[in-house]
């Protein structure tokens, strides 16, 4: 029977043909700050929520633009978390609970506003993105 060999020898081929094109989608392996992801929920109203689908691997860090730079937080995407999907993030007590979070690409993360007031969600480090100066004497009690 030699022509079973022919066509196992084809079927390989045929396998590491797909690997490669599935290997493919996935260029991304910094770890650093993914600077594709970008969002801005906007206002989120009381009881409101806002969700984003993390595709690939990477760390994405965030903030709340009402109530920064206290109210940050991280999101990791590594396929070696232990993630569900739909994720949670709480918005609470002016905090992201939990504030970092580890989640596998593909992993919609919904944001949840708990408290009586809005809040938002955007990409960004406010110590680090460019504010500078120690932003007039942080009124607003929200
Ligand atoms: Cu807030």
């Amino acid at each position: 029977m030699t022509i079973d060999t022919h066509q196992h020898s084809l079927l390989a081929f045929t396998v590491v043909a797909l690997l490669i094109v599935v290997g493919g989608c996935s260029n991304s392996t910094d770890s650093e700050n993914d600077p594709s992801v970008t969002f801005d929920s906007g206002t989120i109203s009381p009881n409101g929520t806002y969700s984003y689908t993390f595709e690939n691997e990477g760390e994405v860090e965030y903030y709340c633009e009402l109530h920064k730079p206290d109210m940050q937080g991280k999101i990791t995407v590594t396929s070696s978390a232990n993630s569900t999907d739909p994720d949670t993030v709480l918005m609470s007590n002016n905090q992201f609970q939990p504030q970092q979070l580890s989640v596998t690409p593909n992993t919609k993360v919904v944001w949840v506003n708990q408290e009586s007031h809005n809040h938002t969600v955007v990409t960004g480090n406010p110590s680090t993105g460019g504010g500078g100066g120690g932003g007039g004497g942080g009124g607003g009690d929200y």
